[in-house]
């Protein structure tokens, strides 16, 4: 890995990851040909690829994670339909209400628990089709859940929900864009995690490190209504192929790798644990999010502490007064010792600013 001209260590998110040098020999040298008419080598076989690593039938090349489940919920959904999201996922508070204002699907949030769940009794009971209420016709969770601190939710769990579902007549969808974290966490293949749900889309270009790229992947009945969508939204690619190149290198050679993120976010996370007025709970930590608060006793608050890691070269992301640092390939045993310090300085240290 080539270090970044930069010096930064960038924990903003693992989408920032550049692809590797076998990804850009792949695009170079990809076979290409219209998508949209279906003339694209590449792109089948990505699509195959994919599908086959979670078990599925068939799979759908898309520009971007959003569009991946815009895709899924839209083709899934109807008017007059809902869909059951928890309030801390991405696709409700990262997805500027596409869902509902682009698929007129009402979303019906539940709340999540801090581990990513949403409690099976709470799901079974929000279950509905009276007349003068929406009709539930899916389920979406998140795994691993971005904003739960990367939180693997249980097999046990899935196959509960999976068995409601059935029962209830709804179908099960999974926001997996980071589904092989889940599965090296667990240790095990993606395809099982996936196999509750009828439709999981899953992301290139998070810690698989693609530049560009997310897939659907479902029955192939579901895959041909699914084109469509993807062609309302503007989604069809003509020689998407070159894309579908460098996912296909991820999907092959960066999936093992996630480990040694995991690794570094543990360690991450029990180093802040050991910086009096830095809150977090390292044991939440199961994959490569780390989140937590600063005291403000500390005499910081979230925003200037990032600001102040910012000019030491340490980039975080916020939002509302947490602080999230991603790992992911590029990133180092080294970096996160070197982010530690920074922030044992500034925290602990003469640095802190005085309290207004
Ligand atoms: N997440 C991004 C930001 O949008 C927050 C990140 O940095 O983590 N599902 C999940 C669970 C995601 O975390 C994301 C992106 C998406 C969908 C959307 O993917 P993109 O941004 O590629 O469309």
């Amino acid at each position: 890995m080539v270090r970044e001209a930069n010096g930064l260590i960038d924990l903003r998110s693992d989408t920032v990851t550049k692809p590797t040098a076998a990804m850009r020999r792949a695009m170079a040298e990809a076979e290409v040909g219209d998508d949209v008419l279906g003339d694209d080598p590449t792109v089948q076989q990505l699509e195959e690829v994919a599908a086959q690593r979670v078990g599925k039938e068939a799979g759908l090349f898309v520009p971007s994670g959003v569009m991946a489940n815009l895709v899924s919920l839209m083709t899934l959904t109807g008017r007059n339909e809902e869909v059951i999201v928890g309030d801390e996922s991405h696709l409700y508070t990262a997805e500027v209400g596409g869902l509902g204002i682009l698929g007129g699907v009402f979303l019906h949030v539940l709340p999540n628990l801090p581990d990513g769940t949403i409690p099976l009794e709470r799901l079974r009971r929000a279950i509905r089709s009276a007349v003068y209420t929406p009709k539930t016709r899916v389920i979406s969770l998140e795994n691993t859940h971005n904003r739960c601190s990367g939180a693997v939710l249980p097999m046990e769990y899935l196959q509960q929900v999976g068995a409601l579902a059935r029962e209830r007549g709804v179908f099960l969808h999974l926001d997996g864009a980071r589904i092989f974290n889940a599965a090296i966490a667990l240790g095990i293949d993606a395809a099982t995690i996936a196999q509750p749900f009828e439709v999981v889309n899953f992301c290139f270009s998070k810690g698989l490190g693609a530049p560009v790229g997310s897939v659907v992947c479902g029955s192939r009945a579901f895959i041909q209504e699914a084109r469509r969508t993807r062609r309302m939204l503007g989604g069809g690619m003509r020689q998407a192929g070159v894309l579908a190149a460098a996912a296909l290198v991820a999907l092959n050679e960066m999936v093992e790798r996630l480990a040694e993120d995991h690794q570094n976010a543990r360690l991450l996370a029990e180093g802040l644990a050991n910086i009096r007025g830095i809150r977090i709970d390292p044991a939440r930590v199961q994959t490569n999010i780390v989140i937590f608060e600063i005291d403000p006793a500390t005499g910081w608050e979230s925003l200037r502490l990032q600001q102040a890691l910012q000019q030491q070269g340490v980039l975080l992301s916020l939002s509302g007064t947490r602080l999230r640092a991603v790992t992911h390939y590029g990133i180092t045993r080294h970096d996160i010792e070197r982010a530690l310090s920074a922030i044992n300085a500034l925290v602990s240290g003469a640095h802190a600013p005085r309290k207004t």
